[in-house]
């Protein structure tokens, strides 16, 4: 979890460079939310269980089995890249092979989306489990609602991962969210918790639960996970305009990933050489990638209807 979780951190870092160098056109991150999406997706199996992930989820499909070599391609809209040929945003994921299903941009129409293959899985007597991802203003969307009400009637096997990180661009929580969103599951008729989503055993933890409640029939769960991310919005959004340096810097103290490290050294998991081999190999993985895309042709522009008209209908 702790290589997966450095990785999303140095695929997002190198994201930032490509883009002030003017190679990468957008850029939206992960970085701070690491420990709740890849404490999260230990619990998924790639290519059984289904994902509709929201566009900050690298943890997620990098611990699905993605490459940073698939997200580089991606951000840098390469003809080779597996999510959508170069032709979706950044951000938004696709896989086949690993039943992560593409996302649009309009925010939480994944999760009726996810209710429904939700829905298969229990019809077809499969124990899938579907995880469905989004931002706490999600949870503001009529879509959420319809569809934690629907995954209740139905005891479906999905599990819902609200990653709270406080802000909807630069409206604040207090401004976009009544009341608690874990709490809120008990009037859809399942469990909801809240979890500290800096901390990636406690998110390993919560989801092993609900992952297994599904698994067994018992339906749905929502998982609150509080954490904060600590870039702006994206590369087109400067969030000095809307909160305080001191705050993003008393966040920082509690990133997941240093906190993480610091739990491992001190229970004897990890030392500084071990730590130090993989920055090493991880910042290679992400060079190699970053090199490997920007050297990779970028899609013919004739092909660009392919796959939004069906052929020979
Ligand atoms: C229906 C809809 N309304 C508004 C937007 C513009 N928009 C894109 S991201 C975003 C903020 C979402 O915040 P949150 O769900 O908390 O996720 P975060 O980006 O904070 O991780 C908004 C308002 C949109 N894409 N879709």
């Amino acid at each position: 979890m702790y290589r997966l979780m450095l990785l999303a951190r140095r695929v997002d870092e190198r994201s930032w460079i490509l883009n002030r160098q003017g190679k990468a056109a957008f850029v939206i991150s992960c970085q701070g939310q690491e420990a709740a999406q890849v404490g999260a997706a230990m619990h998924l199996r790639p290519g059984y269980d289904y994902v509709y992930p929201y566009y900050r989820d690298h943890g997620i499909v990098l611990t699905l089995g993605m490459t940073a070599r698939d997200e580089m391609l991606a951000l840098l809209a390469r003809e080779e890249d597996p999510n959508s040929g170069g032709r979706q945003m950044p951000g938004h994921f696709s896989s086949r092979e690993l039943n992560i299903v593409t996302a649009s941009a309009p925010i939480a129409v994944q999760f009726p989306q996810a209710v429904g293959s939700a829905l298969a899985f229990k019809m077809r007597g499969e124990d899938g489990v579907v995880l469905a991802c989004g931002g706490e203003a999600s949870t503001s969307e009529g879509d959420w609602h319809e569809a934690m009400n629907f995954a209740g009637v139905h005891g479906l096997p999905v599990v819902f991962l609200i990653q709270n990180n406080h802000y909807a661009i630069s409206v604040p929580e207090p401004l976009q969210v009544a009341g608690s969103i874990a709490r809120r599951a008990e009037g859809y008729g399942f469990p909801g918790v809240e979890v500290d989503g800096n901390d990636v055993l406690a998110v390993y933890e919560a989801a092993g639960e609900a992952f297994a409640r599904a698994r067994k029939g018992e339906g749905p769960t929502l998982i609150e996970a509080k954490t904060y991310r600590l870039t702006a919005h994206s590369s087109d959004d400067d969030d000095r305009r809307y909160r305080e340096r001191e705050e993003v810097e008393q966040w920082r103290l509690k990133d997941p990933i240093p906190r993480f490290e610091r739990y491992l050294m001190e229970n004897g998991v990890l030392d500084e050489a071990a730590r130090d081999r993989i920055d090493a190999e991880v910042r290679e993985e992400v060079r190699e990638a970053s090199e490997y895309a920007e050297n990779a042709p970028v899609a013919d522009p004739d092909s660009v209807l392919e796959g939004v008209y069906a052929e020979g209908v």
